[in-house]
């Protein structure tokens, strides 16, 4: 269909053209600008040229490649998770807990393992927020308990269930060695093992790589990836936890 098959833009429309950056484990000279241009060529960049290489410390260069790809995308065959809830105001959440939930929803926030970037969750939770929006701790229906950086699983689920918490919030910004991906995991299982199902909090994680499609994978109920607001996540909690709920009993 016309307009759904689409190709790189460098220069010209459709001249196929894409910028790629790496490292490679090699001391900066020719020679290893060459083999950052075979690398290029067995990615599919062809020709391929070196447009930045710069030495990292010894024995390794960080090089930006600029070349040409023959792959076309076909925009009918991408799959990504669509918001499929409506983006409330701050009011609206409000009223919506106090009218149908009649209490306080709970929520508690925490980077776990040894994850020390809480820039992301506290954007999500303190006050002051992100993009010009207020956090969670902003909304007069929420009660947030942020644990902040390097947070036990055990620990995180003894203080959801002090806090009877609604939803659990966890921030992985490390994917070394796929961190993000293994403390995920554990986590969920850990509330799935602590607390039957029916029971346990909405599980929410974020950060800037994660594929947004892998819930099932993971055992939480979403993921929320970079760029993501508190009023999206505000606006998820009310749906998840009440209009859809109630419109399912
Ligand atoms: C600031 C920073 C630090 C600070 C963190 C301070 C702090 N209190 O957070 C300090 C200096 C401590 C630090 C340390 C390290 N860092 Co650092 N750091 C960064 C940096 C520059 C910015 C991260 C950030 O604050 N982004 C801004 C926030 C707002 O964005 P965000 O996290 O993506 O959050 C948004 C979304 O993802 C989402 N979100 C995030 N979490 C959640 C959770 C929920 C529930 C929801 C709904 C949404 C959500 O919403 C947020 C708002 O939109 C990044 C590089 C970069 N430019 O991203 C590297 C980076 C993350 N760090 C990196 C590394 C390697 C480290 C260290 C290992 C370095 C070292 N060798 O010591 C240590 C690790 C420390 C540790 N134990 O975790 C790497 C990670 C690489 C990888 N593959 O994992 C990065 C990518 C740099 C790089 N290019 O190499 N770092």
């Amino acid at each position: 269909m016309s307009g759904q098959i689409v190709r790189p833009y460098g220069d010209t429309t459709g001249d196929g053209m894409v910028q790629v950056s790496f490292t490679l484990p090699v001391s900066h000279d020719k020679r290893a600008e060459g083999a950052a241009v075979q690398l290029a060529n067995k990615m599919g960049i062809d020709p391929a040229m070196v447009v930045h290489a710069k030495p990292m410390g010894d024995g390794f260069t960080f090089f930006v490649v600029y070349g040409r790809v023959n792959h076309l995308v076909d925009l009918n065959a991408v799959q990504v998770v669509e918001r499929d809830f409506a983006l409330l105001s701050a009011k609206d959440v409000n009223t919506v807990i106090k009218q149908r939930l009649r209490r306080k929803l709970s929520v508690v926030g925490a980077c776990i393992g040894t994850d020390a970037h809480t820039v992301g969750i506290d954007a999500i939770l303190n006050v002051k927020g992100i993009a010009g929006e207020k956090g969670l701790e902003y909304y007069r229906e929420l009660k947030v308990t942020n644990m902040g950086a390097q947070v036990s699983v055990p620990e995180l689920v003894e203080t959801a269930r002090v806090e009877k918490a609604d939803a659990v919030l966890v921030s992985q910004v490390v994917t070394q060695r796929d961190a993000h991906l293994h403390n995920t995991r554990e986590m969920s299982a850990a509330f799935r093992e602590a607390m039957p199902a029916g029971r346990r909090p909405l599980l929410i994680v974020g950060g800037p790589r994660f594929d947004e499609t892998m819930t099932d994978e993971l055992g939480v109920d979403r993921i929320f990836g970079r760029g993501t607001t508190p009023g999206e996540v505000a606006s998820y909690l009310v749906h998840a936890l009440i209009t859809k709920r109630k419109a399912m009993a």
